[in-house]
């Protein structure tokens, strides 16, 4: 920690009911943190409590108070959540009692780096005791995360060891490695209320990234859109928050009743709402029983509790002091990253059982179960950044992954998402579409082998047609995504296996080949509509004197319409294009000398009817040679 830069540290308290964690922190900071009348009323804590203390070098060492009460595990959970440190209460004159194991075992559970115990009230003990006290401590701790931690008597009565504590308390601080700036900022909502003339307020600890005024944020799972309209710490207004301070937003634009603890605050449209989610469960050794696939679980995770049914993926139950890949189905959305530790609760009686790690928050859905998503999670759970990114790139399928959504679905922050896949896309392990969209390169190769199967099979069907509708092919391509799809015809077009003209696409190998009799039919109705001018058969007619039955979707008659050789002027009107040619010649010519003519005077000129007249003139108001004033034509100017 440097001594120039503002440190963050959250403390939070933990131990069995009335052992003397709220006094401890109002011997500590000054502060009371039981504000409830409630809490009052009845000498215990129920929900959460804050104070903090300012140490000397920039150093903020925040502190969460929680209740101890065995009902009140709830709200310990949601304020454990973003903890750095724990400080684990246990009076001297009481010792290790069953809350004392429960909030251990949670800080266990989400890998709660650090911490230290107090021993509280050692003014009520003799020295031997305490001693003794001290001894059964360190055992209880043993294989924890507390082991060898600081045992520090204290009385918040007379102050002993107070000074003590706060030495201790910042000497572990002082080892807290920095949360990362290069996160996705996210605040875990632990309070809400309104405050006269400002509105929403939430509280919480940011756990990662930076907000600051002016902000746009979004309140998830309900993906509600705000701006912060200002910023608190500690009762004094700030430009900005930083990862591991407590903060209170100013929310504008959003309804208090909108928003519930347990609800968290991020950058609009980074963070996934998931009612899906894979990871691991570790039973704790001591639970009351084996856990049975999709037996019901009280889920936390950051200040959320949400109702889940866990899904063991290659086991009927796991046993006590096991672990294993589960799939949680939430009963409502819930807002993680993967990373995340969560603490599960059996759902009657309510107690600790585990907990685990996030591993996908927001899983592709598998068609079968079984093996192929063991492999992917263990692929998450043991993979380098590197690998875990690939994976998740890989398991979107043909469709490609924006940038934004794979940044909520990896356990890091976007600045190492871009470097990692400039490496992986080095690599030839990710394909950029464009800036903002990626592919697997075995997911593109399939799609490629897609196109190419499907458009020969296509040829060999339609061996006269010269080529297949580009959305026809997508639609078989899977219905690719349009952006990879395009990306897809211009590699194959730069490489010269696919030709795209207008909506039509074919293999640049494919030729329309005819047959002696089928060419001699497609000359006949050529020299007959060549022959026709300004005056052409219908295609039925063309077709009947030709030897063959059908219209004009007859394939050999789009033979001629393909190549351009024949042009639709209006339904089933068709003419050659050199006629076309020679009557545009003849009505531009006309126009010149008269500047102005009606229907008639192109029947003349062309010795047809009206039946050809009309619909030449309209032919030539869309080719935008001619323009219409009223009925007559005028020639358009350019
Ligand atoms: N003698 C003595 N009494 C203490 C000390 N610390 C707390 N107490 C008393 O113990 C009782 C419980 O203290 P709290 O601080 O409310 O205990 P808590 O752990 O916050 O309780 P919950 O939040 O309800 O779990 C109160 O009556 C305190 O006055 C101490 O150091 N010495
Ligand atoms: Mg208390």
């Amino acid at each position: 920690m440097s001594a120039a830069v503002s440190t963050h540290v959250v403390v939070g308290t933990a131990g069995h009911i009335d052992h003397g964690k709220t006094s401890l922190v109002k011997a500590l900071t000054g502060t009371d943190t039981d504000r409830l009348p409630e809490e009052k009323a009845r000498g215990i804590t129920i929900d959460l409590g804050f104070a903090f203390l300012e140490e000397p070098g920039g150093l903020t060492i925040e502190i969460v108070d929680v209740p101890g009460h065995e009902r009140f595990v709830k709200n310990m959970l949601a304020g454990v959540g973003g903890i750095d440190l724990a400080m684990l209460v246990i009076a001297a004159d009481e010792g290790v009692m069953p809350q004392t194991r429960e909030h251990l075992a949670i800080c266990s559970l989400l890998k709660i780096k650090a911490g230290l115990i107090a021993l509280t009230k050692a003014d009520l003990v003799e020295a031997d005791w305490l001693e003794l006290v001290r001894e059964d401590v360190a055992g209880a701790v043993r294989g924890t995360f507390l082991e060898g931690a600081p045992i520090v008597p204290v009385s918040s009565k007379t102050g002993q060891g107070l000074d003590e504590l706060r030495v201790a308390l910042r000497a572990l601080a002082a080892a807290v490695p920095q949360r990362g700036t290069d996160e996705l900022p996210r605040l875990p909502i632990d309070r809400v209320f309104t405050v006269k003339g400002f509105g929403t307020v939430v509280t919480g600890t940011l756990t990662a990234g930076s907000l600051g005024t002016d902000d746009r944020v979004e309140v998830y799972p309900k993906r509600a859109e705000a701006k912060i309209r200002g910023l608190q710490a500690h009762g004094h207004p700030v430009a900005s928050a930083r990862a591991g301070q407590r903060t209170a937003i100013n929310l504008q634009g959003l309804e208090r009743a909108a928003i519930a603890r347990g609800d968290v605050v991020g950058r609009p449209g980074t963070l996934v709402a998931s009612t899906l989610v894979d990871g691991t469960l570790e039973l704790l050794a001591d639970a009351p029983r084996a856990v049975k696939t999709r037996t019901r679980v009280r889920f936390h995770v950051g200040t959320s509790e949400i109702m889940a049914r866990a899904l063991l993926l290659d086991r009927p139950e796991l046993v006590p002091g096991d672990t294993a890949f589960a799939r949680f189905r939430l009963e409502a959305p819930l807002v993680a990253r993967p990373g995340d530790r969560f603490v599960v609760r059996s759902y009657s009686p309510i107690v600790t059982i585990g907990g685990g790690t996030l591993l996908d928050v927001d899983p592709p859905r598998f068609k079968r179960k079984g093996p192929a998503l063991i492999t992917h999670l263990e692929v998450l759970q043991t993979g380098s950044p590197e690998v875990v990114l690939e994976e998740h790139i890989r398991h979107v399928g043909s469709g490609g992954v924006r940038l934004t959504t794979l940044s909520g679905r990896v356990p890091f922050g976007p600045e190492r998402l871009r470097v990692l896949l400039g490496t992986l896309q080095a690599h030839g392990r990710a394909v950029s579409i464009d800036r903002d969209w990626f592919i697997h390169p075995d997911s593109f190769a399939r799609l490629r082998e897609l196109v190419v199967d499907e458009l020969s099979a296509f040829h060999r069907a339609h061996p006269l047609k010269p080529g297949m509708s580009r959305e026809e092919l997508r639609g078989r391509a899977g219905g690719a995504d349009e952006r990879v799809f395009a990306f897809l015809m211009s590699a194959l077009d730069a490489e010269g296996v696919v030709k795209t003209e207008r909506d039509k696409a074919r293999l640049a190998s494919h030729e329309v080949r005819l047959s002696p009799e089928q060419q001699r039919v497609v000359d006949t109705l050529e020299s007959e509509f060549s022959r026709a001018e300004a005056a052409p058969p219908s295609p039925e007619e063309a077709l009947g004197r030709a030897g063959v039955g059908g219209d004009e979707e007859h394939e050999l008659f789009q033979v001629l319409v393909q190549s351009g050789k024949l042009v639709r002027v209006k339904e089933s009107l068709f003419f050659h294009a050199r006629a076309l040619d020679s009557i545009q010649t003849k009505l531009v010519a006309l126009l010149r000398e008269r500047k102005e003519i009606g229907p008639s005077d192109i029947k003349d000129l062309l010795g047809i009817s009206r039946k050809y007249a009309i619909p030449l003139l309209e032919f030539f108001d869309q080719r935008r040679v001619t323009a219409r004033v009223g009925e007559r034509r005028i020639l358009r100017a350019g």
